[in-house]
């Protein structure tokens, strides 16, 4: 079956799904943006996971991904990715990115995840060009899904309207 693409938008903590992801920074251990609204939202058990990750592994690399509960929120996974800070792009920013959408994808595949949403990773606290980055986050996940036959839905929760428009626009929904 031909895996589905779609597009909201609100928060992310409101959506029903399999797993949510967070984008997070390399200690795990939470801060603000979307990594703030879904700890508050989920409650303890997350940063709780987050924590013993941290005990096995030191916290997440740039463009990596784990899997904890979702607690209290309606879904059953939070993955939590670590997005780039935006350097003017001399840091590897767009390869790493789009290493968040595969590592995510592949982590959700792993776990029989069926719908995911997914935030617009690093295009707010750190920076990332919104145009750039709804770019990477379609054509990577559209490469993904061709790959593989767990996920059957991605959604990209679009908090703002301009993120909005760039994935309608980049998706033909407009
Ligand atoms: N639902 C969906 N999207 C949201 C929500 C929400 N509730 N809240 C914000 N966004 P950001 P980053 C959007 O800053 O740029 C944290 O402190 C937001 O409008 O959350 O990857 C982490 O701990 C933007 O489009 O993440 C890291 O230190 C997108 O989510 C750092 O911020 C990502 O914005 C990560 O920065």
């Amino acid at each position: 079956m031909l895996a589905q693409i779609t597009i909201q938008l609100g928060d992310i903590t409101k959506i029903t799904a399999d797993a949510i992801v967070n984008a997070a920074n390399t200690s795990l251990l939470g801060g603000g943006g979307v990594d703030g609204a879904i700890h508050r939202a989920g409650g303890a058990a997350i940063l709780e996971e987050c924590r013993k990750i941290r005990g096995r592994q030191g916290g997440c690399k740039t463009g990596e991904a784990v899997i904890t509960t979702a607690g209290k929120l309606p879904a059953r996974y939070v993955i939590h990715t670590v997005g780039p800070v935006w350097n003017v792009g001399k840091s590897n920013e767009e390869a790493l990115l789009a290493n968040c959408y595969r590592n995510s994808l592949q982590l959700a595949a792993e776990h029989d995840v069926k719908t995911i949403a997914f935030p617009n990773i690093s295009t707010g606290i750190y920076h990332f060009p919104k145009d750039k980055a709804a770019g990477i986050a379609v054509k990577t996940v559209t490469e993904c899904l061709q790959e593989q036959i767990t996920v059957e839905k991605v959604i990209f929760v679009c908090f703002d309207a301009e993120n909005f428009e760039l994935y309608q626009r980049l998706l033909n929904k407009s």
